[in-house]
């Protein structure tokens, strides 16, 4: 276990210690994620419990993240900027594809960099404080954290290029319309709702949820003939475990859930 970071925190809950919670106990600097931050974040990533199943991630006072730490960038060349991006990448790519799905409760700012984290995540559960923005474009600098490749994919290239081109702030309703959130809850409801999902995404074979984070976005990203081709398999792989046949075997014998309307 590595030395616990000051500005993020890690609880483990459930009575099978199966969610893990990671808050950015950063508030007042509105979580800023200096490079410490983010280093730790992916030692969280990497080091999380094996009871582990799912994780929820917010953060402490009235803003999700404030983004980059804008009192570190200072003088950086090419290279050193170079790889400073490249560190941002390690760590949300542990988020992205580590060992479990994981939800984002937002409120309040989700710009720049916090922006990019969210959009690591696999749900994003926004309050109606929330609000999206990529000060980037403003700053006179680009995103470097991932979100060229990740936020368009949620929200398409042209909305992405207005908000760095005009400065353009999204709030919660149009963001959700918009796409970066799956679900938009009342204002102070976004962390008990993503705990609510995690708990339910931990009951899921962990198979079927690993087909999820690692096989589908790559499915996505393939042409369709090797798409199918991995569908197929993941599908097999999936459906071969004995947790598979069980859960089917129980619908069959009437011992689970139906599928029913909220
Ligand atoms: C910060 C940061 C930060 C706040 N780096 N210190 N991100 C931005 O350009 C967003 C900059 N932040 C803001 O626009 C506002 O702070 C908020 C809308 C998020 C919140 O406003 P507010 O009124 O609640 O807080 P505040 O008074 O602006 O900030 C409180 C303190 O946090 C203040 O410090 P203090 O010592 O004067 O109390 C701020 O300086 C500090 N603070 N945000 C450093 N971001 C991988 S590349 C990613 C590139 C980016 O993310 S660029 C976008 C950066």
């Amino acid at each position: 276990m590595r030395t616990p970071h000051t500005d993020i925190s890690l609880e483990i809950r459930g009575d099978s210690e199966e969610i893990a919670v990671i808050r950015l106990t950063r508030p007042a600097k509105r979580n800023a994620l200096n490079d410490g931050l983010i280093l730790a974040l992916r030692d969280i990533m990497d080091d999380l419990p094996a009871s582990v199943r799912a994780a929820v991630i917010s953060g402490e006072g009235d803003h999700f993240c404030a983004g980059l730490d804008l009192s570190e960038l200072k003088e950086r060349d090419a290279g050193q900027g170079l790889h400073h991006s490249r560190m941002w990448h390690a760590a949300l790519e542990r988020v992205q594809f580590g060992p479990v799905p994981v939800v984002a409760a937002l409120h309040g700012a989700v710009v720049g960099g916090g922006l990019e984290l969210a959009s690591a995540c696999h749900i994003r559960v926004a309050d109606e404080s929330t609000f999206y923005a990529l000060p980037e474009g403003s700053r006179g600098i680009f995103v470097g954290g991932g979100g060229a490749v990740r936020i368009p994919r949620l929200i398409g290239t042209a909305r992405m290029m207005d908000m760095m081109m005009t400065g353009r702030v999204y709030n919660a309703a149009d963001g959700e319309r918009a796409g970066f959130a799956q679900y938009l809850v009342p204002t102070g409801t976004a962390f008990d709702k993503a705990v609510e999902l995690a708990g339910r995404i931990a009951q899921n074979a962990p198979l079927t949820n690993y087909g999820l984070m690692h096989a589908l976005p790559r499915i996505a990203e393939q042409p369709s003939d090797q798409g199918l081709l991995t569908e197929s398999m993941m599908a097999a792989i999936a459906q071969s475990a004995p947790e598979a046949k069980e859960r089917v075997r129980a619908f069959l014998d009437g011992r689970a859930a139906k599928v029913k309307k909220d």
